[in-house]
């Protein structure tokens, strides 16, 4: 089994996604924390300046989006604990969507929460990065009752698919459940009015329960210096080549920037198409601090295009 090293900070919600799968997964991982600012000197020559958290390194491999990071833990052996009878698809078609919807929707709620108190610095960042180039404060403000009852149209329907069937999909957790339980950790940690939200979807509160009380597998603690000389010392292990049945006239070698789809003021990623298939993207990149690394990322949600 490979040695998955995690660079996350305790508060990100999407981490502690990765976390709750580690612990379905019982899978052994090295934990690095990082700072919940840029700039992250040791992480970001790895991930060729993708910022977002987390991020999986395997040796001189860098799995960048919980997207790819699961795929890539699945791959090293735990696909029957993720996604037990074949059920990667339907898992992952759920977990894009509590990505994109529930997430996306939890989050306003939580920073809109926390303009006053949390660091102006910290809104202004997390703003560019999650709402509309254009967003204000007070647009936040404003929408904030018909967000609070979006979410929880949403949370109606996740908790009504609980009900039915014990969990997302069928009668044993996947990673389809991890996707549901930390928008339920998130909203209840970081929003006062989120346990009374909360409260009656009574499935909700079973699966977040279940999943704290798992755990989030066994975590070693490592310095970012050590995954760094690791990076290092490693070569990428991961596949060459293009297999995409459509490849977007994107061939290998050639230079590619891939960037998140929507707009937002996440930096452009550039390195060179390493390989290309249905789901994942990897680029060939360099930095004196790494050497030679591979970094990959999900197709989708990123454009992908040719310099
Ligand atoms: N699509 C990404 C989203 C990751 C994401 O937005 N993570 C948040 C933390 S929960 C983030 O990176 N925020 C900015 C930061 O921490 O610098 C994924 O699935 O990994």
């Amino acid at each position: 089994m490979p040695d998955f090293i995690l660079h996350h900070y305790p508060q990100s919600p999407v981490a502690q996604k990765i976390r709750f799968a580690l612990g379905l997964a019982e899978a052994s991982w090295h934990s690095v924390e990082i700072s919940r600012l840029p700039p992250r000197p040791l992480l970001s020559p790895m991930t060729a300046h993708y910022r977002r958290v987390p991020v999986l390194q395997i040796g001189a491999d860098i799995h960048c989006d919980s997207q790819n990071i699961i795929r890539a833990i699945a791959e090293a052996g735990h696909s029957d604990s993720l996604f037990p009878d074949g059920c990667t698809g339907h898992a992952m078609a759920l977990a894009s969507w509590t990505e994109q919807v529930l997430f996306d929707l939890a989050v306003r709620i939580v920073i809109t929460s926390a303009i006053g108190t949390a660091p102006p610095e910290f809104i202004a960042d997390r703003g560019s990065l999650y709402f509309e180039p254009d967003w204000t404060e007070a647009g936040l403000q404003q929408a904030l009752p018909s967000t609070i009852l979006q979410l929880q149209a949403h949370l109606a329907w996740c908790d009504d698919m609980l009900s039915a069937r014990g969990y997302a999909i069928g009668p044993v957790p996947s990673y389809a459940d991890a996707a549901i339980a930390y928008i339920v950790w998130f909203l209840r940690g970081r929003w006062d009015d989120g346990a009374a939200l909360l409260a009656p979807f009574e499935h909700l509160c079973r699966l977040e329960s279940e999943f704290n009380e798992r755990g989030e597998g066994k975590a070693i603690n490592m310095t970012g210096e050590t995954a760094l000389s690791i990076a290092r010392e490693h070569t990428p292990k991961s596949p060459v080549g293009i297999t995409a049945g459509f490849a977007g006239g994107l061939s290998q070698g050639q230079n590619v920037l891939v960037r998140p789809s929507k707009v937002t003021a996440d930096p452009d990623v550039v390195g060179r198409l390493r390989y290309l298939d249905d789901t994942r993207v990897s680029l060939d990149h360099e930095s004196p601090e790494t050497g030679a690394v591979a970094v990959h990322f999900p197709v989708a949600g990123y454009r992908v295009t040719a310099l």
